[in-house]
């Protein structure tokens, strides 16, 4: 890695427990994902990045800021990245994988809540998280409890601006969306001193909405059986969707994406020997660096080939385009159709949310998978509950089924292990 310590210098973080994180993630790397068998080359530009996760990316983000460009953070994909970059914003999120100044967080916020985001407050209070520093503005929403809360927190340690995500998704919810979105435009515009135009918002859903089609075709490859891409890489892609550049990481999704759909043309999977059984995985989100769920699955033998996750298909499955036609939209029409299509992220959030579960049992069928794996993190009362409906839905399917709730440590791993090798033990017999 190059010499970044001047810049992380001058963005204040402490550079003891810097220097800590940085040692502690290329062994985790290594031993998860480097120690895979026949991945796919186009994961080495996945590796680089994450071999540089504090630096080139890091860097890019100052030269913005140098030319008096403006970096957004968020945290959630109901923040329209498409109206931060049409004002010549950077939008990055900002969703913490890892436990970090644990003691400084459990001042300000009580024990008992989610460890994601227990984990973006220890990021910013541990000064540890360089795309943190580099924020102009915090974008927070008021999806789950503790995150609405959380963010009065932490506007005492950062600019924090939040939007009103609604409930519920009736016409009246769309309208207050679509009213939110017009607030952003105008805040944006505030903070950045340029003027969204039509051309400006059209160009930066093109942009947008091609980095999801090229999620997309990625996810599509992973139907074939077997699938040629492990869970795990397909995950990690996902993850650095959301702070990469866009044209950059769009290309290279592209160019794996070819490599995958060779890989399936001529039937090779990842890995080595057969797959073993197909799960799904549906939850809470996993921000980088949580692979601990998909790492304990994918190493008891079975592939992951599908994750209903905002770091996964919640993310990329729905386009602006979906709404009608970009290139003859009005800026009226485009603000339209970006609320709409967020408004079609089955989030737990919101109530009632049936749609989540629907997905997932017509995932079963379009990815073949044999079973389903519930994820939610301890306190996410949204995802813990929804977990009893999905569960219901499945058993009357017949498609077996297990709800896991961890947090980010590593001391339940045993536990968890014992628990997935015996639910793949029954999902093995009925296939
Ligand atoms: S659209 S899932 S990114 S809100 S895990 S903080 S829900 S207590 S993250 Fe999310 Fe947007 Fe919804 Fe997606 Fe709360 Fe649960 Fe914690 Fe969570």
């Amino acid at each position: 890695m190059s010499d970044y310590r001047e810049m992380w210098e001058s963005l204040g973080l402490n550079m003891e427990a810097h220097d800590a994180l940085m040692a502690a993630l290329p062994p985790l790397y290594g031993d998860i994902y480097l120690s895979q068998a026949n991945r796919p080359q186009g994961m080495g530009y996945f590796d680089f990045v994450v071999s540089e996760i504090h630096g080139i990316r890091v860097k890019e983000l100052q030269d913005h800021r140098a030319q008096g460009g403006k970096v957004v953070g968020a945290f959630c994909v109901y923040v329209p990245e498409e109206v931060v970059m049409a004002a010549g914003g950077i939008c990055v999120g900002l969703c913490g994988g890892l436990d970090i100044a644990l003691d400084e967080v459990e001042k300000v916020l009580p024990r008992n809540l989610c460890s994601l985001i227990k984990s973006f407050m220890g990021f910013k209070l541990g000064k540890v998280c360089p795309y943190f520093e580099s924020c102009d503005l915090i974008v927070g929403e008021t999806t789950c409890d503790g995150k609405k809360k959380a963010f009065e927190v932490l506007a005492d340690y950062a600019p924090v601006y939040v939007m009103e995500t609604p409930q519920m998704k009736r016409e009246m919810d769309y309208d207050l969306w679509k009213q939110e979105i017009y607030r952003f435009i105008e805040k944006m515009e505030e903070l950045t001193g340029n003027t969204i135009t039509e051309a400006s918002l059209r160009e930066a859903i093109r942009k947008v909405d091609g980095k999801r089609k090229a999620l997309k075709r990625l996810s599509a490859t992973r139907k074939a059986v077997p699938s040629p891409i492990s869970g795990k890489d397909a995950l990690l892609t996902y993850q650095i969707a959301f702070y990469d550049d866009v044209d950059r990481f769009t290309a290279k999704v592209n160019e794996l994406a070819d490599e995958l759909e060779a890989r399936v043309a001529r039937g090779e999977g990842a890995g080595e020997g057969p797959e073993g059984p197909r799960i799904i995985v549906t939850g809470t989100p996993m921000a980088i660096p949580n692979w601990k769920l998909p790492h304990l699955i994918e190493t008891a033998g079975a592939r992951v080939v599908y994750d209903e996750l905002c770091t996964g298909e919640r993310y990329f499955q729905n386009l602006v385009e979906d709404f009608g036609d970009i290139d003859s939209m009005t800026m009226d029409e485009m603000v339209d159709a970006i609320a709409r299509r967020s408004m079609e992220v089955d989030c737990a959030c919101f109530t009632p949310n049936r749609g989540r579960t629907d997905k997932v049992l017509r995932m079963v069928d379009e990815y073949r998978a044999d079973g389903v794996i519930h994820y939610s993190l301890q306190f996410c009362d949204p995802y813990t509950i929804e977990a009893f409906e999905m569960e219901k839905a499945l058993k009357e399917r017949g498609v077996p089924y297990m709800r896991l709730e961890t947090d980010y440590s590593q001391e339940d791993t045993g536990q968890l292990m014992t628990r997935i090798e015996a639910f793949l033990e029954l999902v093995k017999e009925r296939v």
